[in-house]
C-alpha cells in the first residue's frame, strides 16, 4: 500500500518529496494535506525564539474567532527573516500557490486578443498560540473574507474549478500538535460545498491534524476548519499561518503597512514580489504607473517606462 492510499484515517500525509501532482491530487479531493518534516527543528525553533517578544505583549482578541487564551503574532514578515524564508518561500508552498492561485484570462483590446496573467501574493502571516483551557475556534471558511460564493460539486474539475479557490494557507507546527492542546480540526471535503447549505458545519465530521514540530497543514481556503479545544494544563500549541490570495484581491493583513520598506529591502527580488511589490496583470498595483517594485529599487528607474498591461 502506497502512502497515499485512499483509507488512511484522518488528514492525508506524505513527506516532502512526494510527486507534487499525487499532492494535487489529494488536496482537491481531501481541501488538505500534511507535509511531514516541511520546515527543519532548527528552523523552527529560531521562528519560535523570534516572535516571543510579540507574542507576550499580545492583547486579547474581543469576540469568539480566538478565545481569550490564545495569543497571536500577526506581521511576521516583519519579525522574522528564517520565517519568511523558510516558510512564506518554501518552493513546496509557492508551487502549490501557483497551482491553485494562479489567473490566466484573455480578453479583447481592439483587434488583438490578449492573455494576462495574477500571480498569487501573500495575504496574511501569524503566529497562533493557542493556550490552555482555550475553546475552539467557530468552523468557518477562510474565502469568506473574499465573498466567495460556491456552488456544491461533488468533485474537483481542473477545468471548471480553476478560479474557485481565491485563498489557500500552511500551518506549520511550531511545537507537536495534538487533539488535546489544540490542532486545527476540519471537515475533510468540505471544499466542494456550496455556501447555501442550510445547516452549520458540524464540528463531530472533523479530523484533527496532528503535526510533529516542522510539519505542515496545507489547506484550500473553503474547507471548514478552525483551531480546536486545548483541553491540556500546561501546553502552549503554537503554529505558524501562512496565507497566500489571488493577486487581484485585497491582502487580509496589509502587508505595505505591516512590513517596514526598511525590512522588505533586505529580502530578495522574488520575495519582495510575493510580499507584494509586483503588478496584478492586468494594471493592479501600480504606483506612478509603474511596478511598486522601482519604490525599493529606484536605481532601476531610469530605463522603466509606463507600458500597455
Ligand atoms: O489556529 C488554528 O488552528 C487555525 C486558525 C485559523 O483557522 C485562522 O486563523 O483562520
Ligand atoms: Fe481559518
Amino acid at each position: 500500500m502506497t502512502e497515499t492510499a485512499d483509507t488512511r484515517p484522518g488528514v492525508q500525509s506524505v513527506s516532502k518529496d512526494h510527486p507534487l501532482e499525487d499532492i494535487f491530487r489529494i488536496i482537491k479531493r481531501d481541501g488538505c494535506v500534511v507535509v511531514r518534516e516541511l520546515i527543519s527543528a532548527a528552523d523552527v525553533d529560531q521562528v519560535n525564539q523570534d516572535v516571543q517578544e510579540r507574542l507576550h505583549r499580545d492583547v486579547e482578541w474581543n469576540g469568539s474567532f480566538f478565545p481569550k487564551e490564545t495569543r497571536r503574532a500577526p506581521s511576521m514578515i516583519a519579525l522574522s527573516p528564517t520565517y519568511t524564508r523558510t516558510q512564506v518561500m518554501n518552493p513546496l508552498f509557492q508551487a502549490i500557490c501557483a497551482h491553485f492561485l494562479t489567473t490566466r484570462s484573455v480578453f479583447w483590446w481592439g483587434d488583438q486578443q490578449k492573455e494576462s496573467v495574477s500571480k498569487p501574493y501573500v495575504t496574511s502571516c501569524t503566529a497562533i498560540e493557542v493556550g490552555p483551557g482555550a475553546t475552539a475556534q467557530p468552523l468557518h471558511r477562510d474565502s469568506y473574507i473574499n465573498h466567495r460564493i460556491l456552488s456544491e460539486i461533488s468533485e474537483w474539475d481542473d477545468e471548471r474549478d480553476q478560479t474557485r479557490e481565491t485563498a489557500l494557507g500552511m500551518m506549520v507546527a511550531g511545537c507537536k500538535v495534538t487533539r488535546e492542546n489544540g490542532g486545527t480540526q476540519c471537515i475533510l471535503g468540505s471544499h466542494l460545498w456550496g455556501t447555501h447549505r442550510t445547516t452549520p458545519p458540524d464540528v463531530g465530521e472533523c479530523v484533527v491534524a496532528e503535526l510533529e514540530k516542522g510539519d505542515a497543514l496545507i489547506m484550500l481556503s473553503s474547507i471548514y476548519h478552525g483551531g480546536g479545544n486545548n483541553t491540556t494544563q500546561d501546553e502552549r500549541r503554537i503554529a505558524y499561518a501562512t496565507f497566500a490570495v489571488r493577486g487581484y484581491l485585497r491582502q487580509e493583513e496589509n502587508q505595505y503597512l505591516a512590513v517596514p520598506q526598511a525590512v522588505v529591502k533586505t529580502y530578495d527580488h522574488a520575495t519582495q514580489q510575493f510580499i507584494g511589490y509586483s503588478m496584478s496583470d492586468p494594471a493592479c498595483g501600480y504606483v506612478e504607473e509603474l511596478s511598486p517594485f522601482y519604490l525599493l529599487h529606484p536605481e532601476l528607474l531610469q530605463d522603466a517606462r509606463p507600458q500597455d498591461f
